[in-house]
């Protein structure tokens, strides 16, 4: 198949996964052309039978806010009529299904058959997308779309909930991972080492958007670190970061934390953690969850969204209610202390990502999903 892929091409779950599935679709023989305003962070250099096209966006004084929505869906129209596009597979919502379905109406003019995949992540559902001034069209573009997929059972019940979504269908697919890039036996001691000399690793990766409540990890950690000396590794960037240090300096424990900024290959660094901890207050998903256990590592999280269906209560980890930064403490310090317990937990995160979650099962439900509609 001719494959058109439009997401969010900077540091964040929903970009990740769109490329990773492009990768694999690749591999798998499909031609997959990327259609963003940068190449996607996770996307190497050159990848046979993937193709990057930059939408750029033309300045013009009138133009306070640029049309970007319309300079992509023209993107769109112009890659599909020049590679005979089977169809286009569109990650979040706003405003990506709204300019595939603009490309699709100025292609029907032209008697070629664009169908539209939607793939729902998070936010563009449970914030931006109920936002009064966005609710119509992401109800109109949810509708319009030939096939609707979300990436958790709890995204598709708030998707209907939300929206009504009046005859059209939501599949669940969830989020993968790839167990030859995200395992346990990546462990590299010198990199341990140097972050952390011997003591244990509490690990977070995000975009430090408010919604992750990253001052709930510092508060977290500072308990842990008054009974066990520890190292927390914040990875990401964005606009918490800066009061995620300050709550580090006003607790006194600055001087243990790791700020390393965004770095886009992460797995190296998850394979050397102990702990990987989410205090977010939403999460459709959590992508970054599955990549930590698929790597060994047990999550301690908040039990809201959709993490309970990629964490496990006790099992692969620990959940526990929003802002409950002393149940968080008490269950990393369970996991830090209690050897044969993290070794269950560690050995099981595999086990339940590679069950669960895995890169194969996934790419052939999208295959199915895209066979439906062309
Ligand atoms: O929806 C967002 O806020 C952005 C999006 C992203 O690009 O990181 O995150 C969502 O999609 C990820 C991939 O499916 C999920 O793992 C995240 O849980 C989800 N974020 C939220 O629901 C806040």
């Amino acid at each position: 198949m001719k494959i058109g892929i439009t997401c969010y091409p900077t540091y964040g779950g929903s970009g990740a996964v769109a490329t990773e599935l492009g990768i694999a679709l690749a591999a798998r023989g499909h031609s997959v052309h990327f259609i963003t305003y940068e190449q996607p962070f996770r996307l190497p250099l050159f990848v046979p039978r993937i193709t990057f096209h930059e939408v750029s966006l033309g300045h013009y004084p009138l133009f306070q806010y640029p049309p970007y929505d319309l300079a992509l869906a023209v993107k769109m129209h112009e890659v599909a009529l020049e590679q005979q596009l089977d169809l286009l597979h569109v990650h979040y919502a706003i405003p990506h299904a709204t300019s595939a379905l603009l490309a699709k109406q100025m292609l029907a003019e032209a008697g070629q058959r664009l169908p539209v995949v939607t793939t729902l992540h998070g936010t563009d559902i449970t914030i931006v997308g109920q936002d009064h001034s966005y609710h119509a069209i992401t109800k109109y573009s949810i509708e319009k779309s030939d096939a609707i997929t979300a990436v958790s059972r709890f995204l598709k019940e708030e998707t209907i909930r939300a929206f009504g979504c009046d005859n059209c269908r939501v599949d669940v697919i969830p989020n993968f991972v790839d167990p030859r890039t995200f395992n346990p036996g990546h462990r590299d001691a010198a990199l341990r080492a140097d972050l952390a000399g011997d003591r244990p690793v509490m690990m977070h990766i995000s975009n430090f958007r408010p919604v992750k409540r990253v001052r709930d990890i510092v508060a977290t950690f500072a308990r842990v670190r008054e009974r066990l000396p520890a190292v927390l590794v914040m990875i990401g960037d964005g606009p918490e970061r800066g009061a995620a240090e300050e709550e580090a300096r006003r607790l006194g424990v600055r001087g243990d934390v790791r700020f390393l900024g965004r770095i886009d290959a992460v797995a190296p660094l998850l394979s050397i953690a102990d702990v990987y901890i989410l205090t977010t207050d939403r999460e459709s998903f959590g992508l970054s969850a599955l990549e930590a256990q698929a790597s060994g590592v047990p999550v301690v999280a908040a039990g809201v969204g959709g993490i309970p269906e990629v964490v496990e209560d006790g099992v692969t980890g620990a959940l526990r209610p929003v802002g409950d930064v002393a149940g968080f403490a008490d269950a990393t310090l369970t996991l830090l202390t209690d050897r044969a317990l993290w070794e269950r937990q560690s050995a099981a995160a595999v086990e339940r990502a590679r069950r669960l979650f895995d890169v194969n099962d996934v790419v052939s439900g999208y295959e199915d999903v895209y066979a439906s509609v062309i």
